[in-house]
This record gives structure tokens, C-alpha cells and sequence, in this order.
């Protein structure tokens, strides 16, 4: 038995500090250190965690008591983190740590116990992405998967880091964290739960319950041993067990702490200095020479003036051997913080990462690059500056938004990629805009030449087999998958994705096609170990775009997150002809990305070198925290906002700095042949090498045939076919009545112990698992499960992502259960098999539209196996993410050739609830399609829009997006009142084998055809109304039984030309054509369906529905009411 004595307690905020260990300490060889923490918690804390410190000692366990009273979490984590390494370094017989405390000192443990368990050497996480459970329900496993959901990422033993000395110990790994909190402790309770306290890559064990509780139960043993010797399987909560501390020895306190950087140093002064030292790192970058055009005046810090600390310059340091001056110091921190690479951190909330920041941009500042790195960047910046020279000479009214006054961005991006590939990233997604994008393209991703001048001109980018889909884009909108050979024989995947000119919009494509990257390499919740997503920013797009804000939003999200992204901003100073002043109200063009708290380097874009070592210490970062890092790169365009343009019209005086300034390749081409780090024959021979290799090029690409880069071959892709487009195929969507049964059961099926919503077991689990019993009537939210379990089980993965899709919006679906005791979410339908591989994963999203749907899309073309399904809250709400849905959505394949099974579904239907709640407005959707409006549309009209009237056609709608060989966004107007409403509900066996969607669905109802005399054709919940209206009509005797048809298009495009003539063909005596719709004239389907009707079906139907309307719908009821009854009387005057 070893028992410890000791209580670390520290009183400073000055942190490192050193700890003396005391006496007794020194003959033991302890295997595992209990650190225990209490705070400002009073008695409770202290006798709760004496009386676990006593039974850790007894149980032989090291251990370790500290006072954190009066420090903020900040400083108890660094405070954990000093403890902890000092320890380590003590005793190398030490294997591991374990943390206890509660509320703060719970999380300044859980926060140490990260930063001591990062290691750059990580074993893949054996989590699987696709249990979304880890996105809705951290907290919560089912007892039967638990081994599946509860693995950890467990650590390696990392190495003593002498950069950033404060954050890894030696020799450990840090086994767990015990959290003691009651219940409803105000922040044990609520807050440290809603904490990201999930990211822990640590295991953690919750104790809760009340102090008496926690003395009752076996031992601590239990803990230690069941909980943290399996280090795979001790992550959740451990509720309602209760856990016994018999009291026996009582620690005592011994309190010791000093100022380590500055032993030696008088006390006063020393603290003067670590004060300005602060300073520096805060507000230095103020001062910092990172504008190239430096014709902007630098404010006045004071806080960097020494005389605010009481310091005189010309001070001699107290103490110090050599004669050292104040003002030697203030030439030091200048040196690092005020150089021309500055690093922000005013918003980095954890001390820790700060510390960490700093010791790396340090550690990066003061190495020297090798020779041969110095000669690669100026290699890679002379071929780009030659690139924008030829393609200027040859083509010299060419708009190529060429790099020139950027080319740091080329050393940036080589760094970038070589850094991450070192830490083990296999793929990159990148999204960049205009500005020397052919300049990284051509540079550094392996694009074809000859492609490139077959777009300048004017010939296609894709081979002839692409063309009946194909309509290619822009110069500046080109796009790669290139495989990169790197150092060691080594490969990195890197995606630049095709870009609109929307600027900006890519961010959460790019985003969200890396997050799907890492689901299919199977990373885990902490992603970002495989996959990683750069994204390059123009400066006024940046500040100006509110998708930034969205994006930033989402980087902390579980459904979001991808591991952190690199940002680089090409700051040139001007966003088209608007300077810096006159485009944004913060002093940095990287100010947004402080509401995440995001560091940020900035840096000048005349110095190559710093920009490189600001890739590094970028993807370190990212690396290391998974989060978000901005560089700022300040730099210029040589020329106007492109080529053509005079810039002198409106920035006179920049452009006069800019035109007399040396290229910033040839200033630092001269820089080497001066260093002699190369010689001018060499440069000479890159430029005339390439020149003569890119003439050859030039005159070859009109005969080139350019590679197919999309579906391809050795990527999941490869099963999927380019879409026929004569003809629109049908597809057999239905499954088999007890696989459906089953799924249907298991739908609403909890674990014994969750606890279900009362009205919830009874209106929905029961009643659904009633129905299915009887027989009964599909309802849409069975439908859809129905749909959802039956894909799951064929292996494909679903996402279902948007404002509260897990409810639904109209409390119908129920995809996910909350339980009422311990508010942990379920998701059934990841449940249905014992060893069930596809997952769906439910993510109610941030309030945001267009980057939501941004990110939906991007994971929507990373795989064909994966249905990607985004909900609007209403239908109407879509016009936010509107950007998207021209950009990508519609066009995206037309553009780049990137197939999307998109589904979108957006509810719909007037019934009063006003300008707002009532349209997703048709017509938008309508007019965004390559339908023909003269001959018969195909598979490869762009999207599909459909309207669905009863549960069966959504469920075979739902599956035709996967059962398909080839891939198209699915709009789906989706219903409101139709969800609930008994008549669209379908019977079982509109879901059997043979069974499909149906594009149009003709009137059952009419015994005699041959009698109709007007066919009344429309879409959606509409046809019910209407269908009412003529039963009325019919008892009244104003019509009688056959004289009107009632026909559905539940496809308005592709067009269901076919379906619709042999509908038609059944009413030979039909006189009047009407189209019915609730939409106003000016909305709707109308002006779709009329010419197509007209030109492909020879019928001119006549319009029956509202008035044109500058709202889609009013907001008077009475109006409301008057409408529709116009309506009815106009279909059957
Ligand atoms: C959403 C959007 N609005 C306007 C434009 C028109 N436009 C194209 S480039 C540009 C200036 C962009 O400035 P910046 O983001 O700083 O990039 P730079 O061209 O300076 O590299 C503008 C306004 C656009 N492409 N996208
Ligand atoms: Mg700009």
C-alpha cells in the first residue's frame, strides 16, 4: 500500500510554476496517480474527494490532492496539466493518470486530460461515424451495442514535448477522468453535460448522485479496475449507481508554487516582464510587418509600451549575468511578434491551445529552411509567375485571374499538403474561388495543360461520352481529383472541388464532401485524422458573405464537424474595385472567424518562407485541437480585378506602389542567387523547360481527348452509369410485407429502461405497432420508415439532416425518442439488426439554410451509397439556401459532371397559414430544369420534382433515389395535412415487390370513362379538395357521377408525357381540359405543365386557380376562404 500525502496548492496565476515533491515521495515507484481537484465547492467537495483520495491510497494507488480555490478553469487546467508532467517526469515508473473532481474541477481535468493525451502518433479510432447516436445521443448507449458505441480513442504514450513543455508529460497516458456531480448540480449537472465534453479522447466516468450516495457503495476498486482497465469499453454515463468511500486516512496540505521562467529575477521586475511578455503575444501583431504595401500607419499599442509596467528601457535585468537590458527584451519580443508573420489569439478561449500556439509559432519562427526547400518554393513561384506570362502573352485577352502579387500562396498550399500527409492524411477537400486557382491547378495538381487551353479555347473540357449531360464551365470554375505522389511513396487524394462564381458558396460543399470522406474511411466522432478540408478565401468575400458566419457556426456541431478547417485568406487588400476600408467594419479581413474563438497568422505575402511555416503551424494546429485556423495573408494584385481592367481608375495610389514593386518570385529568386542557394542558369533553364514544354502542349490540345474524371472507376462511383436520356426508366421500389412489418416494429422499439413520452407509447409507438398488426393504413411517417429501414438493410447509410428533422416539424416522424428521465436520444432504426452496418444519422441542424444545404450537398456527391435527405423547416425557407440550389444543386452535374442524390423535401400546401408558411414554390424548381417543353423528357433531365399524394409514393420515391444507376437531386414538395390525413394513406400492398412509383396516378374513381366530359388535371394535396368538391357536386346533382376525371401528376418533371397520353386516352369524349391549382396563376406548376400539355399531349387546358399574387398566398383568413371557393367553382364551371 502506498499512501501519499501531499496537497498541491496553487495560489498563483503565474503559471509555469515548478512543484516540489515532498520527502516521501521519493522512494516509491508508483505504477498509476490518482490526481484529485476541489475548488471553490466548500465541504462537501473537500470531504467527498478526502474520502476518495483515502480509498485510492489504500487501494495503492498514488495520489495527489490540489487546491484550485480562486483560479479560473484556464489556470486549473494548466495548473492539472503542470502537476501532471512534473509527476511524469519524476517518476518513470508512472503508466498512467487518472483525474477526479467535480463540476469545474471536473472539466479542468477533462481538459487537461485532452491536451495530455494528444499525441501526434494516434491508433485509428475504432468509433464508427455512422452511429449517430454520437451525433444526437453522446451521452447515451444502448446496453446492447454497448461494445460497438462506447470504444474510446485511447492515446499512445506521447513524448516530452520540449516546445510546448506545459502540455505532455513523458511517459503516460491518461486512463480516465471521474467526474463527481450531482444530478442537478447547477453546472455538475447541466453544464458539464452540454460541455464538449465528448470530445474527451479520454475515457469518462460520471458519478452521480448525492454526497450520502456516493458513500454507499463497494469500492473504488470497481472503478479503477471495471471502468478503466478496459480502456475500450469505459466511456457513458453511469447514472444511477452509487459508489462507496469508506473514510480512513486524511491527506494534508502542503503548498508550494513559484515562478519557474524567472527564478532568478526580482520578483517585481520579473513580473513587470512576464507582463509585457503577455502583451506582446496579445497585441503584438498590431504592430507586425505583414503589409506588403505598407502605406497604411501603424496605431499606437500602448500595451506594449514598457513604462506601463513601470520598465525603463535602458533597465538592466536584476540578476542577470550578462548585462541585459529592458530594452534587449523588448527587441526579442519584437523580433517574434511583431515580424512579418504575427499570430492572433485574442479569442482562443483555453490557455492551453494558446500556450501551445505560441511555443509552435516560436519553434517555427526560428528554424531555418533547408537549402533544397528554399529552392522547391522558388521553383513552384517562378513556374507560376511563368504560367500567368505565357498564358498573358498567348492569349492576352484572356480574363485568368491570374496569382500575380499572391504567389505565396503556392509555398502555403505545398506546405499545407506535405504537413498533413505527414500526420497521416490520406485525402484533402479544398474549395478556393478565382484568384490563382490555375496557378495551384496546373502547379501543384497535376492539371492537364491541354485541357486548360482547350477551355481558353472555347472547346470542351470532358470527352465526347460526357456531352448529352455535360455544358461544362468558366476558365476559373475548372476542377481536380488529382492523386499526388508524395515523399516516402506515399499518396495524397486531393479534391479541388469546381466552384461557382457565387463567391464563397463552396465553403460548405467542400465542407461537407470532406465529411462524408470521413464517414466512408470510417473516422470516428473526432474526425479529421484521414480526411481534411483547406478553404480559400478571397478578402471581401470573406467579410462580406454571410455563408462565412453559417460555416463558423457549424465547425462545433457534431453533425458538422470535420476535424477542424484550414483557412487561408488571398488578402489582397481590394475586393473587386472596393479597398479594405470601404468592405468591411472590422480591422481584419479575419475578425468573423473570432466568434469560434479561431487563431489566426497573419501574415506578409512578400515573404514566401513565413508562409510556408504558417502551413505548418496551421495543419499542427488543426492536427492537434481538430479546430479551425485562419491565415491571413496580406499580399496585392498586380493587376485589376482581372487582366483587362485598369485599376489606376480607382486605386491610384496603391497601384502606384504596386507597378514599381518587384515580383515577389523574382525578389526572392534574386534573394537565393545571392545566399547562393541557387544559381540564375538553374532559374533560367526551369523557365525556358517549361515554356517549351507548355508550346508543345498548346499545339497538341486541339486533337486531345480529355479524361473522363467523373464516375470513376476505383471509387464507389464506379457502379454507376451515366443516365439515359431518352427515355424515363421505372424502377421496382418495392419490398416484401414482413421485411416491412419488421421494420415498421422496430420503428418505435426502446430498450426496456427508456423512457418514452407517455403520449408518445401511446399515439404513436403502440398505434404504429397496431396497424401493422392489423393490417392497417400506412401513414406518411411509416412510410418513410418503411422506406428508411428497408434501405439500411439493402446497406446503404442515410442522412437525414435539417430544423428539427428528428421530431419533425409537424411532430410526424419521431426519428429519434427522447427519454424522459435522462433526456438521452434513441434512434430505433439503427437498431433493427443485432450486426447492422448502415446507420441512419439524424441531424437536427443549426438554423441556417444555405450552408446547411451547402454541406448536405457536399456530402451528397462524396458517395452514391449514402442517401442524403435535407429537410426545410417550410418549404418556403429554401429561397435562403437559394445560391445553392442554382449553383450546385441544379447545375452542378451540367458544370463539373458531379452526380447528387440530393433529396429535398419541402413542405407544402395552402391552408391558410399565410404569405409565408403556405409555398416552396414549384415554379422556382420548375423553371431551374432542363425539361424539354417540345419532346419527351429522359433520365438526364437535371432534377426531379415530384408531389406526391399518398405514403406509397413517397416511400418508392424515397427508394427510386437509391435503386437507381445513376444519381439526381430529388425535389420533393412534401405535404402538411397529407401527413395525417387517412386518405393518402396507402395499404400494404402498394409497398410489394412490383410495385413503383407512379409519375401519374389517373381516377379510379370514374366507372365510365368513355362519359367524362372534363378531365381535371392537378398535383399534391390539391386533388382532395377537389375530390371533395366533386363528391358534393355529385350529391347535389349539379354534375353527374362520370362527367369530370380527376387526374394526378405526381412527376411534374421529367415530364410524364407517356403516362399522362395513355391517361388521357382513356377520356375519349372529354370536351374541357382544366389544370387546378392552388397556387397563384403566376406560381405553381402552371406555366410549366401548359406548353407541355400543348406541345407533346396536343390539350390546352384551361386555368383554374388564384390570381396572380405578389405574395404566393394572403394572410386574411376570410380571403383565404374566398379564394378556395373561387377555385372550386372555377375547375367545375
Ligand atoms: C456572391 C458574389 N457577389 C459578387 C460577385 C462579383 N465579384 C467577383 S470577384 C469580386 C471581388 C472579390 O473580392 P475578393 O473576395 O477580395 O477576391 P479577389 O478577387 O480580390 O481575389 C466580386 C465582387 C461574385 N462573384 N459573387
Ligand atoms: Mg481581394
Amino acid at each position: 500500500m502506498v499512501v501519499i500525502d501531499t496537497e498541491v496548492s496553487i495560489d498563483k496565476k503565474y503559471l509555469p510554476m515548478t512543484i516540489e515533491v515532498p520527502s516521501n515521495w521519493e522512494s516509491i515507484s508508483p505504477k498509476i496517480c490518482v490526481f484529485l481537484t476541489h475548488g471553490a465547492g466548500g465541504d462537501k467537495d473537500f470531504h467527498q474527494l478526502v474520502a476518495l483520495s483515502i480509498k485510492l491510497a489504500e487501494s495503492g494507488y498514488m495520489c495527489a490532492r490540489f487546491t484550485c480555490k480562486g483560479l479560473n478553469i484556464k489556470y486549473r487546467t494548466r495548473a492539472y496539466v503542470e502537476v501532471v508532467r512534473h509527476v511524469c517526469l519524476k517518476y518513470s515508473s508512472l503508466t498512467g493518470c487518472v483525474f477526479a473532481g467535480r463540476s469545474m474541477g471536473s472539466r479542468a481535468a477533462l481538459m487537461a486530460a485532452n491536451c495530455i493525451s494528444k499525441s501526434p502518433n494516434q491508433p485509428k479510432s475504432e468509433i464508427s461515424d455512422k452511429h449517430s447516436e454520437q451525433t444526437l445521443q453522446p451521452a447515451k448507449r444502448k446496453r446492447k451495442h454497448s461494445e460497438r458505441n462506447s470504444k474510446c480513442d485511447v492515446k499512445p504514450k506521447p513524448d516530452l514535448c520540449e516546445n510546448c513543455h506545459a502540455v505532455h508529460p513523458p511517459s503516460c497516458n491518461t486512463l480516465g477522468v471521474i467526474c463527481l456531480s450531482y444530478p442537478l448540480h447547477p453546472v455538475g449537472g447541466k453544464e458539464l453535460r452540454s460541455q464538449p465534453i465528448f470530445e474527451a479522447n479520454v475515457p469518462v466516468i460520471f458519478l452521480s448522485g448525492t454526497n450520502d450516495d456516493m458513500c454507499d457503495l463497494p469500492t473504488l476498486e470497481t472503478i479503477l479496475t471495471t471502468a478503466f482497465s478496459n480502456q475500450n469499453n469505459c466511456r457513458g454515463w453511469i447514472n444511477e449507481r452509487k459508489y462507496f468511500l469508506p473514510p480512513s486516512i486524511v491527506c494534508r496540505a502542503t503548498s508550494l508554487s513559484s515562478f519557474s521562467n524567472h527564478d532568478n529575477l526580482d520578483d517585481n521586475q520579473s513580473q513587470a516582464i512576464a507582463r509585457l511578455t503577455e502583451a506582446y503575444r496579445n497585441h503584438g501583431h498590431k504592430l507586425a510587418d505583414v503589409n506588403p504595401l505598407n502605406h497604411f500607419d501603424k496605431p499606437t499599442v500602448v500595451e506594449l509600451d514598457p513604462a506601463c509596467y513601470g520598465l525603463k528601457l535602458d533597465e538592466k535585468l536584476s540578476q542577470e549575468q550578462e548585462n541585459l537590458l529592458v530594452k534587449d527584451v523588448v527587441d526579442g519580443l519584437k523580433a517574434i511578434y511583431c515580424g512579418s508573420i504575427s499570430l492572433e489569439t485574442s479569442t482562443v478561449e483555453c490557455s492551453l491551445e494558446k500556450e501551445w500556439l505560441f511555443s509552435c509559432f516560436a519553434e517555427t519562427q526560428a528554424r531555418e529552411l533547408p537549402h533544397d526547400l528554399k529552392r522547391q518554393i522558388c521553383k513552384l513561384m517562378v513556374k507560376s509567375q511563368n504560367l500567368d506570362n505565357f498564358l498573358g502573352t498567348k492569349f492576352p485577352t484572356l480574363k485568368r485571374y491570374g496569382g500575380e502579387g499572391a504567389e505565396s500562396m503556392l509555398p502555403f498550399f505545398h506546405q499545407f499538403l506535405h504537413s498533413v500527409c505527414d500526420s497521416g492524411v490520406e485525402q484533402v477537400f479544398v474549395g478556393t474561388a478565382h484568384r490563382g486557382r490555375n496557378n495551384l491547378l496546373v502547379g501543384q495538381l497535376n492539371f492537364p495543360l491541354e485541357v486548360m487551353f482547350r477551355k481558353i479555347k472555347g472547346l470542351s473540357e470532358f470527352p465526347e461520352s460526357a456531352l448529352s449531360i455535360a455544358t461544362g464551365d468558366v476558365l476559373s470554375h475548372l476542377n481536380i481529383s488529382a492523386d499526388l505522389d508524395m515523399e516516402g511513396g506515399r499518396k495524397l487524394h486531393v479534391n479541388l472541388l469546381g466552384n461557382p462564381s457565387f463567391l464563397e458558396a463552396v465553403n460548405p460543399v467542400a465542407a461537407g464532401k470532406c465529411r462524408g470522406r470521413q464517414q466512408t474511411l470510417g473516422e470516428g466522432p473526432h474526425k479529421g485524422s484521414k480526411a481534411v478540408c483547406l478553404l480559400m478565401h478571397g478578402d471581401a468575400s470573406f467579410t462580406g458573405q454571410g455563408i462565412i458566419m453559417e460555416c463558423f457556426n457549424m465547425t462545433k456541431l457534431p453533425g458538422f464537424d470535420v476535424g477542424g478547417i484550414v483557412h487561408l485568406i488571398i488578402n489582397n487588400q481590394l475586393g473587386f474595385t472596393t479597398p479594405s476600408e470601404l468592405g468591411r467594419s472590422s480591422p481584419y479581413a479575419s475578425d468573423i472567424g473570432k466568434m469560434i474563438g479561431c487563431p489566426v497568422i497573419r501574415v506578409n505575402g512578400d515573404e514566401p518562407e513565413q508562409l510556408l511555416k504558417a502551413a505548418e503551424i496551421a495543419a499542427k494546429y488543426r492536427h492537434e485541437y481538430k479546430k479551425d485556423i485562419i491565415i491571413d495573408m496580406l499580399c496585392y494584385r498586380k493587376w485589376g480585378h482581372n487582366e483587362l481592367d485598369d485599376p489606376t481608375f480607382t486605386q491610384p495610389l496603391m497601384y502606384r506602389d504596386i507597378h514599381g514593386r518587384q515580383s515577389v518570385p523574382d525578389k526572392y529568386t534574386d534573394k537565393l542567387i545571392e545566399a547562393g542557394i541557387v544559381d540564375k542558369n538553374t532559374v533560367d533553364q526551369w523557365i525556358e523547360n517549361s515554356m517549351a514544354h507548355w508550346n508543345s502542349l498548346l499545339k497538341k490540345c486541339d486533337n486531345y481527348v480529355p479524361e473522363p474524371i467523373y464516375l470513376a472507376p476505383d471509387s464507389p462511383w464506379g457502379k454507376m452509369s451515366l443516365p439515359n436520356v431518352n427515355h424515363v426508366t421505372t424502377w421496382d421500389t418495392g419490398c416484401h410485407g414482413d421485411e416491412l412489418r419488421y421494420i415498421g416494429a422496430k420503428s418505435v422499439e426502446v430498450h426496456e429502461d427508456f423512457a418514452m413520452h407517455e403520449h408518445l407509447t401511446k399515439s404513436h409507438a403502440e398505434a404504429r405497432v397496431e396497424k401493422l398488426q392489423t393490417d392497417s393504413l400506412v401513414d406518411w411517417a411509416l412510410a418513410e420508415a418503411f422506406a428508411f429501414g428497408s434501405l439500411l438493410n439493402q446497406g446503404y447509410d442515410i442522412r437525414l439532416c435539417g430544423e428539427d428533422v428528428g421530431r419533425g416539424t409537424f411532430s410526424h416522424r419521431h426519428a429519434v425518442f427522447t427519454c424522459q428521465q435522462s433526456g438521452n436520444y434513441h434512434i430505433p432504426l439503427n437498431h433493427m439488426l443485432e450486426d447492422q452496418k448502415a446507420q441512419i444519422e439524424v441531424v437536427c441542424s443549426l438554423l441556417s439554410e444555405e450552408a446547411v444545404t451547402g454541406f448536405e450537398y457536399g456530402m451528397s456527391i462524396e458517395n452514391p451509397d449514402r442517401l442524403v435527405i435535407w429537410e426545410a423547416q417550410f418549404g418556403d425557407f429554401f429561397t435562403g439556401a437559394q445560391i445553392i440550389f442554382d449553383t450546385f444543386i441544379t447545375s452542378g452535374e451540367a458544370k463539373w459532371m458531379y452526380q447528387s442524390g440530393l433529396v429535398v423535401l419541402l413542405p407544402h400546401g395552402y391552408d391558410g397559414a399565410g404569405p409565408e408558411h403556405s409555398s416552396c414554390r414549384i415554379e422556382r424548381f420548375l423553371q431551374g430544369t432542363n425539361s424539354s417543353e417540345d419532346s419527351i423528357d429522359g433520365d438526364g433531365v437535371n432534377i426531379s420534382v415530384c408531389h406526391p399524394t399518398t405514403s406509397a409514393q413517397y416511400f418508392h420515391l424515397l427508394r427510386r433515389q437509391m435503386v437507381r444507376n445513376f444519381r439526381k437531386p430529388l425535389i420533393v414538395v412534401s405535404p402538411k395535412i397529407l401527413l395525417r390525413l387517412p386518405a393518402a394513406m396507402s395499404h400494404m400492398k402498394d409497398f410489394q415487390p412490383g410495385t413503383h412509383f407512379l409519375p401519374v396516378i389517373g381516377d379510379s374513381s370514374v366507372k365510365e370513362p368513355q362519359r367524362v366530359k372534363k378531365v381535371v388535371l392537378c398535383s399534391g394535396k390539391h386533388c382532395y379538395a377537389l375530390e371533395k368538391e366533386r363528391s358534393k357536386l355529385i350529391k347535389t346533382e349539379v354534375i353527374n357521377q362520370s362527367d369530370v376525371a380527376i387526374v394526378k401528376l405526381e412527376e411534374l418533371c421529367p415530364f410524364p408525357a407517356a403516362e399522362l397520353q395513355r391517361e388521357l386516352s382513356k377520356y375519349q369524349s372529354a370536351e374541357a381540359y382544366v389544370w387546378s391549382q392552388e397556387e397563384p396563376r403566376n406560381m405553381g406548376p402552371w406555366t410549366f405543365v401548359s406548353p407541355r400539355f400543348e406541345n407533346l399531349l396536343g390539350v390546352k387546358l384551361k386555368f383554374a386557380g388564384r390570381r396572380e399574387s405578389a405574395a404566393p398566398a394572403v394572410g386574411i383568413g376570410g380571403l383565404h376562404r374566398q379564394e378556395v371557393e373561387k377555385l372550386m367553382k372555377e375547375t367545375f364551371a
